[in-house]
């Protein structure tokens, strides 16, 4: 029987379109290959199956990886710098790091092959969210040890795309390039897109009488209020994508033009999710701790990856014509959930409240700091205008208010002078922890 062509366009369609059970098969062959190769060639792996007393060949069925132990960022720490790597160094011929606020950077390394499959990865991303080839990419991306520039950037090239390798800040350059070039997709961070189009306004530069039509957005949490006010602002398409250092970088999950989810790819990746808790898998559709096995990475497998993102997964058919399953929007990291007398909250749920609010720029901060036993938070968001002090009070009191009545969570909101939040260059920094540490 003939297969009929999937109506959507797609990079790679028989891997993106393969049946769930064939994608099922080739993960089993392609875990318990990635399984043996760690175990024979990575010390920390052996020891850690061993002392888990699991061996490589017990790896009989999917379910079989939760047997198998996890691996958290501190085990790259712990094998600063190439402790982990699968091949010998010769073969490995691209390092990334983590920039690293405390202690060493974790560094993760790609061999020719991993850099082709990468390239591939960030390819099908950028088209699952509408980018062709032909196409002039503006990529804001940070280059350098970072892997959102250069993944990217390969990414396009391998579509077929113009690229113009910009990396981050110079705001005022990059938006006269978007106009000079006529990009027509972006990729950045929104935080950093939120950045472009103030910038913009404060420059009387219409961008969205530019061609950009879409934004391939990533890299950090951001709300569906942020969405429609960076759409509306730049007049373009904002699509969400996935990934971590850890397990690649960029082009780990895409969101289609369905915006129902992120598809994983699965062909590349295992995608499980625990209670980050107890640690013990959850069943499907249950929001919890994502966690990645690769099982094709040559040069850094990693098995069972504690990623700390909150999320949860679905395989229900979608309606691109992808098999691949859907990681739901992440919602935070389980170390950036701020618990403010006894209310968890994530940065991103304050930040669907303060967007699109009267009277408010969604530029924001949280501010965590102790009173006594008890951990107080202040919003920090900024007023759209320069106003007198007693109307910045009344806003706050209103915007206090609403976060109170729509996530429980008590707190002072101080409304700052316009520009006084810092503007992001990347990732936005969401949170400042000034308690004191015991
Ligand atoms: O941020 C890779 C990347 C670059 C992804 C460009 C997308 C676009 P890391 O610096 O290692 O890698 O940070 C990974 O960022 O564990 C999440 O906590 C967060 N993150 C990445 N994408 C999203 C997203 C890159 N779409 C960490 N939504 C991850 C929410 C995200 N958080």
């Amino acid at each position: 029987m003939a297969v009929q062509a999937p109506v959507t366009f797609m990079f790679q369609p028989e891997m993106e379109t393969l049946p769930r059970e064939r994608l099922a098969a080739l993960q089993l062959e392609r875990l318990r290959r990635t399984v043996r190769t760690a175990y024979d060639n990575v010390a920390h792996y052996r020891a850690a199956f061993d002392s888990a007393g699991v061996k490589p060949e017990e790896v009989r069925s999917l379910d079989d990886v939760a047997a198998l132990p996890f691996t958290v960022k501190d085990d790259l720490r712990r094998n600063y710098p190439f402790g982990l790597f699968a091949v010998p160094r010769q073969q490995v011929i691209r390092l990334h790091a983590s920039s690293g606020t405390t202690g060493k950077p974790t560094v993760v390394g790609y061999t020719r092959d991993d850099l082709g499959m990468w390239g591939d990865l960030c390819a099908r991303t950028m088209v699952a969210g509408g980018a062709r080839p032909g196409d002039i990419v503006h990529n804001a991306y940070g280059y350098g040890l970072f892997t959102g520039g250069l993944g990217y950037h390969y990414g396009a090239e391998r579509l077929g795309c113009t690229v113009t390798p910009m990396s981050g800040g110079n705001t005022e350059r990059q938006i006269v390039l978007i106009q000079d070039f006529g990009a027509d997709v972006l990729c950045c961070t929104p935080s950093y897109a939120l950045n472009i189009a103030e910038v913009a306004d404060r420059e009387g530069v219409d961008l969205r009488k530019a061609p950009l039509r879409l934004a391939v957005f990533g890299a950090e949490p951001w709300s569906e209020a942020m969405r429609k006010e960076i759409e509306e602002r730049l007049g373009i398409r904002c699509q969400d994508t996935f990934g971590l250092s850890e397990i690649l970088g960029p082009g780990v999950a895409a969101e289609c033009e369905e915006r129902a989810g992120l598809h994983g790819w699965e062909d590349h990746f295992l995608f499980e999710i625990v209670d980050p808790e107890t640690l013990k898998p959850l069943p499907a559709g249950e929001t919890g701790e994502l966690v990645i096995t690769t099982l094709t990475k040559q040069a850094l497998p990693m098995i069972r990856y504690r990623t700390r993102d909150i999320t949860r997964l679905t395989d229900e058919p979608c309606g691109c014509g992808r098999t691949h399953l859907r990681l739901m929007r992440i919602t935070g990291r389980t170390d950036d959930m701020l618990i403010i007398r006894g209310v968890n909250v994530f940065p991103s749920q304050v930040e669907a409240v303060l967007v699109g609010f009267p009277g408010v720029e969604p530029h924001y901060q949280l501010v965590v700091s102790r009173e006594g036993v008890y951990d107080h938070l202040t919003v920090e968001v900024e007023a759209v205008a320069a106003l007198p002090q007693a109307e910045y009070r009344r806003v706050g009191a209103d915007v206090g208010h609403h976060l109170k009545s729509m996530i429980g969570l008590s707190c002072t909101v101080a409304v700052k002078a316009p520009g006084e939040i810092p503007r992001s260059q990347g990732k936005a920094v969401r949170v400042r922890d000034v308690r004191k540490k015991a």
